[in-house]
């Protein structure tokens, strides 16, 4: 198996913490830039994006949280939905809808326009990211010990991209529940090791 991801997206990172955490071994872990369509990617996935994991038989895996629903049920344990699964499964919907908002700026920034942010459907995804980080600091998922539960590693993710790409941007608000609920899972392995760069 190995898989292939880039330093900075947020869904490869979530499919990395996911595998770590169940035991893989992601010495394997290949750096590609999607949008230099790389031969390898395109071939394994018509999308070129990534994460795209390929099992020893040469099958593409793709899609972060179909990644996810494929491991919770290949390696069952340790579960990464253990706990409250209505409110876990919510959660992380939650944190999903920032991240998708935020990697959908950058790409209008970087692939479009530099001020696309600014455009009606810029602000709109801005909107999902405040609206979106307040829901989850005024309910922040629970971390209690053990694997983190997809609600806590979705939304230290969405936290650890927002750092990233929108560390000086004016409208992101603070975020203390969620900075502690991060530090109590930043020194995992899983987590350290795929802290994104640029
Ligand atoms: N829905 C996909 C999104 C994956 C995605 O958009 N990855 C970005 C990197 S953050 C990418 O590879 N983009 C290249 C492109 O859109 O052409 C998932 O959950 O895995």
């Amino acid at each position: 198996m190995r898989i292939l991801s880039n330093t900075t997206s947020p869904y490869a990172r979530i499919a990395r913490i996911a595998l770590a955490e169940k035991g893989f071994d992601l010495s394997g872990t290949r750096m590609v830039n999607p949008w230099a369509d790389d031969p390898a990617l395109v071939e394994l996935n018509p999308a070129a994006r990534v994460p795209t994991l390929e099992t020893d038989e040469g099958l593409p895996i793709t899609e972060s949280l179909l990644i996810l629903l494929w491991l919770e049920k290949k390696v069952p344990e340790p579960s990464l939905l253990d706990g409250p699964l209505d409110r876990i499964v919510s959660q992380a919907g939650r944190a999903m809808g920032v991240i998708d908002a935020m990697v959908h700026i950058i790409i209008g920034v970087m692939q479009l326009d530099p001020n696309w942010a600014e455009t009606r459907v810029g602000l709109r995804r801005r909107r999902s990211i405040v609206n979106g980080l307040r829901g989850l600091e005024a309910d922040a998922p629970v971390y209690e010990g053990g694997v983190p539960d997809i609600a806590v590693l979705t939304t230290v993710v969405a936290l650890d991209y927002l750092r990233l790409r929108f560390k000086d941007a004016p409208w992101v608000e603070p975020t203390p529940a969620l900075d502690a609920l991060r530090a109590k899972v930043a020194d995992r392995p899983a987590y350290a090791s795929t802290v994104p760069y640029v």
